[in-house]
């Protein structure tokens, strides 16, 4: 499956969750497919999206807070795999598009084909780990993780493919965030 179709098949099953995107292609994709209030895009800063969401968990425990994210942007941040593990949220849910690649900077190879990222998240302590690989499987399995307590990881195999015409985020940050404070009140 393309990177597009698993956020065509995830975004209307988010309802009004808070959702924290890696930076790069990750927030241009889900940006083009909808644009939410409760939607953070992570501009520049690789690798921080796990922990602002972490952060957002652990402030706001009355919400699942959902972490839109890519395999070099967690493997750059592969510390905060334990952090979230040891802090243990239950309203965290973690999801890793894997192309194998760091597709928005010229799709360098990454070693997310080599180093399962969702058995690193299990050995670190997530109580719920899944990966899918078919299209068909990314409902059912979004839908568990959003059933179980967190923190959960879902890793979802793409393949590279993101159309580089694909528009930019076009909010400031400074407005990303006004709006992503306002829809968590
Ligand atoms: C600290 C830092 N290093 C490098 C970059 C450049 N950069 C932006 S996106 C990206 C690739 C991200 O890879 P991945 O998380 O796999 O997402 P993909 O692009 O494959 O969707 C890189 C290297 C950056 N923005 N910040
Ligand atoms: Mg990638």
């Amino acid at each position: 499956m393309k990177g597009t179709e698993a956020f065509r098949e995830l975004v209307p099953m988010l309802g009004d969750r808070p959702v924290v995107h890696a930076n790069g292609y990750i927030c241009r994709e889900s940006f083009q497919v909808l644009d939410r209030e409760a939607n953070f895009y992570m501009i520049g800063s690789m690798g921080l999206a796990s922990s602002i969401g972490l952060g957002v968990a652990l402030g706001r425990q009355d919400k699942q807070v959902v972490v839109f994210d890519g395999d070099g942007n967690v493997l750059m941040a592969m510390g905060t795999l334990a952090m979230i593990a040891a802090a243990a949220p239950k309203n965290f849910v973690h999801v890793v598009f894997d192309n194998q690649v760091y597709e928005s900077t010229g799709s360098q190879r990454s070693l997310s084909g080599e180093i399962p990222l969702e058995e690193v998240a299990r050995s670190v302590g997530y109580r719920h780990t899944e990966r899918v690989t078919k299209k068909e499987e990314l409902g059912p399995a979004f839908k568990r993780m959003l059933a179980e307590q967190g923190p959960s990881f879902l890793l979802v195999k793409v393949e590279p493919g993101f159309n580089p015409k694909t528009g930019r985020v076009t909010h400031s940050p400074e407005e990303i965030t006004a709006r992503f404070m306002r829809a968590l009140q």
